[in-house]
């Protein structure tokens, strides 16, 4: 009876890397076409310039657990088969470990780990430590966000810098889940939090920024290919979580001009300004 058993086990490490070569291969059901489902399961499209950086790091590591996955799995089908307690005719002999092994095991792990971490430094110093910058008056200078993020309980409130340049004054453009980019350009973001913990989620261009109340960060990148995309919450932030989705539409620098320009026309037409806490 216990080999049936064994036989269920050895079922997971099938259908789960079968799952992922059919995602990695883009093969049904995992893809994209007209009678997959769930569509589109795997990576969206990536248009950012680094999104690469991201994408291959996460295959990376998608492999090497594929691989410790495997050969655990593996091993656990082949125990149970082995020492299925109907079939075993030798007396049991008790043992208290091995010295050697928990020494192999825990050396093994902690030396993939720190392999991994020391191989996604500069990816990671890309993505969170070297802000672009700029030459002003002669100086280089960090690059100033065109646009303030806040996220809230459960929209992402946004304030363009307008036609100065600057966030905080009286030309700023105010929209609710409206975000636009212009197309091909380094843009930094301001990313804050009114209430709880968010995470500001851009999946085509493997952003990813937890907002933190009380802290004032910055996200950048380039994104290459015009289009409408998603702005998700990453972080479980209440009940309306679900909903705390916006919109980014990536467009050549003067439509974005133009757009923007057009907004804060409307916004003096009507002559309300929303509420975002300044
Ligand atoms: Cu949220």
């Amino acid at each position: 009876m216990g080999r049936y058993w064994s036989m269920l086990f050895l079922l997971i490490p099938i259908l789960g890397v079968l799952t992922f070569v059919c995602a990695i291969a883009d093969i049904w059901p995992m893809n994209g076409g007209a009678f997959a489902f769930p569509r589109n399961h795997w990576l969206p499209e990536n248009i950012n310039d680094h999104g690469h950086v991201i994408d291959s790091l996460f295959t990376f590591i998608l492999y090497l657990t594929g691989v410790i996955f495997i050969g655990t799995s593996s091993a656990l089908f082949w125990f149970m088969w082995k020492y299925d307690a109907d079939r075993n005719t030798q007396p049991i002999r008790y043992t208290h470990g091995s010295h050697n092994l928990e020494i192999i095991w825990s050396i093994l792990p902690a030396a993939a780990l720190l392999f991994i971490a020391i191989y996604q430094m500069n990816a990671w110093a890309d993505a969170k430590l070297r802000r672009p910058t700029e030459v002003v008056a002669n100086r280089e200078v960090l690059q100033k966000p065109f646009v303030r993020v806040t996220g809230r309980q459960f929209e992402w409130r946004l304030r363009y810098a307008g036609e100065d340049g600057e966030i905080g004054t009286r030309d700023d453009v105010h929209l609710v889940n409206d975000l636009h980019v212009p197309l091909d350009k380094e843009v930094v973001i301001q990313i804050e939090s009114e209430d709880v913990l968010h995470s500001f989620f851009l999946p085509n261009l493997r952003v990813k920024q937890d907002v933190v109340p009380g802290m004032t960060q910055f996200t950048w990148f380039r994104a290459n290919k015009a289009g409408v995309y998603d702005i998700v919450c990453a972080e479980l932030c209440g009940w309306g979580h679900y909903k705390m989705r916006g919109r980014m539409t990536v467009e050549p620098e003067d439509q974005f001009k133009q757009w923007l320009a057009q907004k804060f026309e409307e916004q003096e037409k009507s002559g309300t300004t929303p509420d975002s806490g300044e």
